[in-house]
């Protein structure tokens, strides 16, 4: 009944499809409503798309297909390196189609996910018939003529809000759609620093009976390749703690989404309150922040740093970039560096000093002769 006279409110153009919270109707009949003329819907998210993207694309993938049955795609901006979630995607057969693969037609619609448009963590062109747009990012995007868009900062994970999308449309969650959404809440709240709200921890429990626990546990617990150590080691030796902050240079990333992976570790060393690590890739240095302080802003502190050198954006305890190197020279890169922890120290009010080896260099070759 409720849904009826949803739908006959918006027949009657009594509300409007901007995302502006309407009483009595729901988040989710407009955002199925902003789809319904299309004819195929494609899902898009960030670049190099994690947990958060991937069970957010097939949450809503599942919903459109069940209450419009309008066929559907779900795609991969960059790479999927992480072990954890290629382990994902295989694991849960996922079939994602590459973004650059994409030619839009007529009756595409598109939704982006867990991002926001021109935020500079796409690829995609401004020609995608772009719809709508779910996010809980802090850092703001181009949201102008999008007929609908959900963007809610305090929430910890984009799958949560879909959750509630399919919660609220009554419709059944597969084990694979539930399996998914939960291991992309438990990778955004779960960890430390937690920037859970009452709403994700919710989520969490209604899918948890639905989720399939082996494939869980093989995902969490996914094999790492060699370089993964490597680059731990590269970390760990190139370490130097400012005061409260730890900084890491790893002039050879493996892979894009390790950066993280090592302030995910470094955060924990309880002499500091923030680790930063920068990692060379593909001649981008790519940035990722962690804090254990709360209300720390981390995103915009990490914007602020980044400024006009690169992109930058993130949450409240955890934040990422990228800056392009204009060229492979190791004088570049030491300038960008030196730029980078100058600007840090300054941004976090920390003296202008020398750091402090983590593991001082006596012990690196007193390891390596033993
Ligand atoms: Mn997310």
């Amino acid at each position: 009944m409720a849904r009826r006279s949803a739908d006959a409110a918006l027949l009657n153009g009594k509300v409007h499809l901007n995302g502006k919270s309407t009483p009595g109707v729901r988040r989710s009949d407009r955002f199925l409503t902003s789809l319904a003329k299309a004819k195929q819907v494609t899902f898009i998210s960030h670049v190099h798309p994690d947990p958060d993207s991937l069970g957010s694309m097939l949450g809503l993938a599942h919903l459109v297909e069940r209450k419009l049955q309008l066929p559907t795609r779900i795609t991969r901006d960059g790479i999927v390196s992480r072990a954890e979630n290629k382990a994902m995607v295989e694991l849960l057969n996922l079939e994602l189609l590459p973004v650059e693969k994409i030619h839009w037609k007529a009756g595409d619609a598109v939704v982006m996910v867990d991002s926001q448009p021109n935020t500079g963590r796409h690829s995609i062109g401004k020609d995608a018939p772009l719809k709508a747009v779910i996010d809980h990012h802090e850092t703001g995007g181009d949201l102008k003529g999008i007929p609908f868009h959900d963007i809610r900062p305090h929430i910890g994970a984009t799958c949560t809000l879909v959750t509630k999308y399919l919660l609220e449309q009554e419709i059944d969650v597969p084990d694979r759609v539930a399996t998914a959404l939960l291991y992309g809440i438990e990778t955004e709240v779960c960890g430390f620093p937690r920037e859970a709200t009452p709403c994700d921890d919710g989520a969490l429990q209604f899918l948890y009976p639905l989720a399939e626990k082996n494939l869980l546990a093989q995902i969490r617990n996914a094999r790492l390749p060699h370089s993964h150590f490597e680059c731990l080691l590269q970390a760990l030796q190139s370490s130097f703690i400012y005061d409260r902050l730890i900084i890491s240079w790893v002039n050879d990333l493996p892979q894009p989404e390790q950066a993280a992976e090592v302030v995910d570790f470094m955060v924990r060393f309880e002499k500091v309150d923030w680790a930063v690590c920068g990692g060379v890739w593909e001649n981008k240095l790519i940035l990722s922040v962690r804090t254990s302080l709360h209300g720390a802003q981390a995103g915009e502190m990490l914007q602020r740093v980044v400024g006009r050198m690169g992109k930058a954006g993130g949450h409240d305890r955890r934040a990422g970039g990228c800056i392009r190197l204009r060229n492979d020279s190791e004088n570049a890169l030491d300038e960008v560096q030196a730029r980078l922890r100058k600007r840090f120290l300054k941004e976090l009010d920390i003296d202008e000093q020398r750091g402090q080896r983590l593991v001082p260099l006596r012990a690196m070759l007193e390891n390596l002769q033993a």
